[in-house]
């Protein structure tokens, strides 16, 4: 074998309650931001697929737990939904919620899967945006009880706890670049999101030590580092300044429990810093994670702007840099994201380097496809030969920052059954599972075999 991994080393996938339990609107769920954005705009989704049914996990879970030992999973991350939990978002908890993820945590456990379970995953109770979302401090405090609820119902079954997935993005999406409702594009109102977002965290991490949690409590950060196009004082500049914006924006609280002074001083400058409460930097410094979970699909290639700012147009992170196309960058066409395998080895090296080398696993990365039927064997079967060659290959990088001390302890793809992404409904097919949308049949891909196999064997 040429890549050995340790192990204990984590083998499996993640998902997420909005993308794969589908009965959105069953058992006692209220809706969320998702629910309400598609009935009033159905047309902003992929084929005009909401969120109402997505992958039936609800329904089908003991079988799809079943299908992960299949294919090896030692661990497997979910999140439990707020608004199915906690239907006004506060109060009593849905008892038939309660029950649902009680069994599905026992049918892990009894299969010999570790879960790992994340509390948010851009699931904005409707109940909660209705009264300004993350804008609003209450909902800092109703997420933190929710935290709490969760801790104290299932911290007996779950070790492993997240507080939040890529809090990035309901920033970005919601309040800078129009793809999540609220569909606001206001950088100063971006900002509260992204620093309330950060405060419920400190919250929750605050919760779980008070209450006694015995496991680890981390966080979830989409990492995408940021590569000049060249070593001109200019480009570099650009680089450094996205990096500030987009990965240390989230992972210097996240680990070093403050904000990092630079990005701050250039929001000062701007005016655009959100509104603080005393208390915030102790509850930050406090709120440091045992566990990050690193989610890693493209890099992010930078240049020094070519024009000028319309100083007139929102304030936006670009008003600071360009993007940059690589020549002969390698690409996943369905998704438009670059595929840079080496950017895992950096990111896990930057956090070794610069972080304290915090234990963190890969919780994300994967390739979305579209059209996957066209892959088809004849025997019945996805041969998704692309996939096993792109998760190779990055595993092949966390094997070689492994080999040089980094503490990644473990490998998750997105995602385990085909899900729903978002306004890209069922576009491109992530799974190590395929799913049949029209009958609901599931047919483990090429890919899961061969995982399951990497997984039994500690390596390939
Ligand atoms: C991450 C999210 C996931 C998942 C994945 C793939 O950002 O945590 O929820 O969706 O990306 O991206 P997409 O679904 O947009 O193709």
């Amino acid at each position: 074998m040429q890549y050995r991994f340790p192990e204990s080393f984590w083998w499996g996938s993640a998902s997420s309650a909005p993308q794969a339990e589908g009965a959105s609107l069953q058992g006692g769920k209220a809706p969320t931001i998702w629910d309400h954005w598609f009935a009033i705009e159905p047309n902003r989704f992929h084929q005009q697929v909401g969120p109402a049914e997505t992958s039936t996990f609800y329904k089908y879970f003991r079988d799809d737990i079943g299908l992960m030992a299949e294919i090896g999973h030692n661990s497997f991350r979910t999140s439990i939904s707020w608004a199915r939990l906690l239907p006004a978002g506060q109060g009593e908890p849905n008892a038939e919620a309660v029950s649902f993820y009680q069994d599905m945590l026992d049918e892990l456990l009894a299969r010999g899967i570790t879960p790992f379970i994340n509390l948010f995953h851009f699931d904005m109770p409707l109940a909660m945006q209705e009264i300004g979302g993350w804008e609003n401090r209450e909902v800092v405090d109703a997420y933190a009880d929710f935290a709490a609820t969760c801790f104290r119902l299932f911290g007996g079954k779950v070790k492993h706890w997240f507080t939040f997935n890529e809090p990035i993005v309901p920033v970005e999406g919601g309040y800078l670049y129009d793809f999540h409702y609220p569909n606001v594009v206001d950088f100063r109102r971006a900002a509260t999101v992204a620093y309330n977002t950060m405060i419920a965290h400190a919250k929750a991490v605050q919760a779980y030590r008070q209450l006694g949690g015995d496991g680890q409590i981390g966080i979830i950060l989409n990492l995408t580092p940021s590569y000049p196009r060249s070593q001109n004082p200019a480009d570099l500049k650009a680089a450094h300044i996205a990096d500030l914006f987009f990965n240390r924006s989230f992972l210097d609280p996240a680990v070093r429990g403050e904000f990092p002074a630079e990005l701050v001083a250039l929001l000062r400058e701007y005016d655009q810093l959100p509104a603080c409460e005393p208390g915030d930097k102790a509850l930050l410094a406090a709120g440091k994670v045992d566990l990050l979970g690193v989610n890693y699909y493209q890099p992010r290639r930078v240049k020094a702007r070519l024009n000028a700012v319309n100083p007139a147009s929102p304030f936006i992170p670009e008003w600071f840099f360009d993007y940059y196309e690589m020549p002969g960058r390698k690409m996943n066409p369905h998704r438009g994201w670059e595929i840079y395998e080496k950017g895992i080895y950096d990111i896990l090296t930057d956090l070794r380097d610069n972080y304290g080398n915090v234990p963190c696993f890969i919780s994300e990365n994967g390739m979305g496809v579209e059209g996957e039927e066209k892959f088809l064997g004849t025997n019945g079967q996805i041969q998704d030969d692309y996939r096993i060659e792109f998760i190779r290959d990055h595993l092949i990088w966390v094997h070689k920052a492994l080999q040089e001390g980094c503490q990644c302890l473990g490998y998750h793809l997105w995602t385990f059954v085909d899900n729903w992404s978002w306004s890209n409904a069922y576009k491109n097919r992530y799974g190590f599972v395929r799913l049949d949308l029209g009958t609901g049949e599931r047919r483990i891909k090429k890919s899961g075999e061969w995982f399951a196999d990497v997984s039994r064997r500690g390596g390939f």
